[in-house]
């Protein structure tokens, strides 16, 4: 008698194109058909066939608080008893906007969207506009969404299911998307050479997560960022994972950098669908109905996603009464499974690479040091994907695929992490 989970999987593959609406949840590299999830609380999924799992996906990356936190679901509660959608201004856009404002220094006006795929292609359209240049620089792994410009070796579910370059994007479109390794400052300095007035905006993960999680090399976002002034390039810091999660004020807060324009999402929604970009005013003021930049949206500021995101980001708020921030108990727990893990690779003389800050982490199968798109290629997938299922055996779910990062929670702490350090260990021995 197949499983719950099985006959969904059948039913939904019959109407839904590999049975998934987001590639990412297909089990494809790791083998095997993803599992159903019924319910969620604090750290732990629980499957259509009342299996409970401990998660490192975190709905990918929006759950910093845990799933279903009795503060945002409460926010969610009152804001449902106003309504679900006014096709107004309504004041919780407000008090989002003034937010995100106090958390990013950076963001002196935002525009909220739907999704992070949006937030990314209306930066770079404003971006186009503002500089009225038509390149843009991306860099191979880092995943920006899912719009024309930016599916071009593109990292997460484009790269896991052997797709960097999407079909469908037409080749116009992608010669004005220059692609360069990450971490690689004199390429960029070619490119720009290469391209003298032309390019638009430069677009970077600060810290990827979606080619596994990497960390630039010292100097290099620094160097990133001087280039761009110098060429009046437009600098976008896609911090759609990273904003509220590594620190409040993101990774532009821990490499004291200003970007010109910032993606979000995932946090600011509490779980619900949401983006935002935001930044300079000059640039913002290009955005209509100010200026001559086309965007909008339907759900736009939705209200029960501004309140669910609201309460998300107040709770990132650090409580006086306590000794240590949610970001320091994040990053204590990401300590304690990296230093795991390497222990039992090196007891067992397996190479492996375990770049991590705070609640952001990746396992990379090879002895290679991880810094970039090639350098994440050297990992051994086929590894990953029995250590995946040797962890999902023993109740820990991680990402399904060897190419994106972990993602933990406030409500991992305590025995959620103890067992998951314990399940890491005999899995890994068990390679
Ligand atoms: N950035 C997310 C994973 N890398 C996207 C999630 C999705 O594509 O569904």
């Amino acid at each position: 008698m197949p499983s719950s989970s099985e006959q969904l999987f059948a039913r939904a593959q019959q109407l839904i194109p590999g049975g998934v609406n987001s590639p990412v949840q297909a089990f494809r590299s790791v083998g095997g058909a993803p599992f159903f999830t019924r319910s969620a609380q604090g750290a732990t999924l629980t499957t259509a066939d009342g299996r409970e799992l401990i998660d490192f996906v975190c709905t990918w990356g929006p759950a910093i608080h845990g799933h279903n936190h009795p503060r945002i679901k409460a926010a969610i509660a009152d804001a449902l008893e106003r309504g679900t959608s006014f096709g107004t201004p309504n004041p919780y856009e407000v008090e989002m906007a003034e937010l995100i404002v106090s958390f990013f220094p950076s963001i002196q006006k935002v525009r909220m969207c739907s999704s992070g795929t949006e937030a990314t292609m209306s930066a770079i359209r404003l971006a186009r506009g503002f500089t009225k240049r038509d390149k843009i620089i991306k860099f191979a792994g880092c995943y920006h969404g899912h719009s024309d410009s930016l599916l071009v070796a593109a990292g997460s579910g484009a790269l896991t299911h052997g797709n960097p370059d999407s079909a469908g994007v037409p080749a116009s479109f992608a010669r004005e998307t220059v692609v360069l390794p990450y971490n690689d400052a004199a390429a960029l300095d070619a490119a720009f050479a290469a391209n003298p007035g032309q390019i638009a905006c430069v677009i970077l993960e600060p810290y990827i997560g979606n080619v596994g999680f990497i960390k630039p090399d010292a100097g290099y976002l620094q160097h990133v960022r001087k280039a761009t002034a110098a060429h009046g390039t437009v600098l976008i810091f896609d911090e759609v994972m990273t904003g509220f999660r590594l620190a409040r004020g993101g990774v532009q807060e821990l490499e004291k950098i200003t970007p010109d324009l910032t993606c979000l999402g995932k946090i600011i929604g509490g779980g619900l669908p949401v983006g935002a970009f935001g930044g300079r005013a000059d640039i913002m003021d290009y955005l209509a109905p100010l200026g001559p930049v086309y965007q909008a949206g339907t759900l736009s500021g939705n209200p029960l996603a501004m309140a669910a995101g609201i309460a998300s980001l107040k709770l990132l708020n650090h409580n006086p009464r306590e000794t240590i921030s949610p970001y320091e108990t994040m990053d204590a727990l990401g300590r304690q499974i990296r230093s795991a893990a390497l222990a039992a690779a090196k007891a067992k003389g397996m190479p492996l690479q375990v770049p991590q800050v705070g609640s952001m982490f990746s396992l990379f199968f090879t002895a290679t040091p991880v810094r970039d798109m090639a350098s994440a290629l050297t990992s051994d997938a086929k590894l990953y994907g029995r250590f995946f299922h040797a962890c999902l055996a023993a109740g820990v779910y991680l990402p399904p695929s060897a190419y994106e990062s972990w993602f933990l929670s406030t409500a991992h702490e305590g025995p959620a992490v103890e067992v998951a350090c314990e399940v890491i260990t005999s899995a890994i021995k068990s390679l």
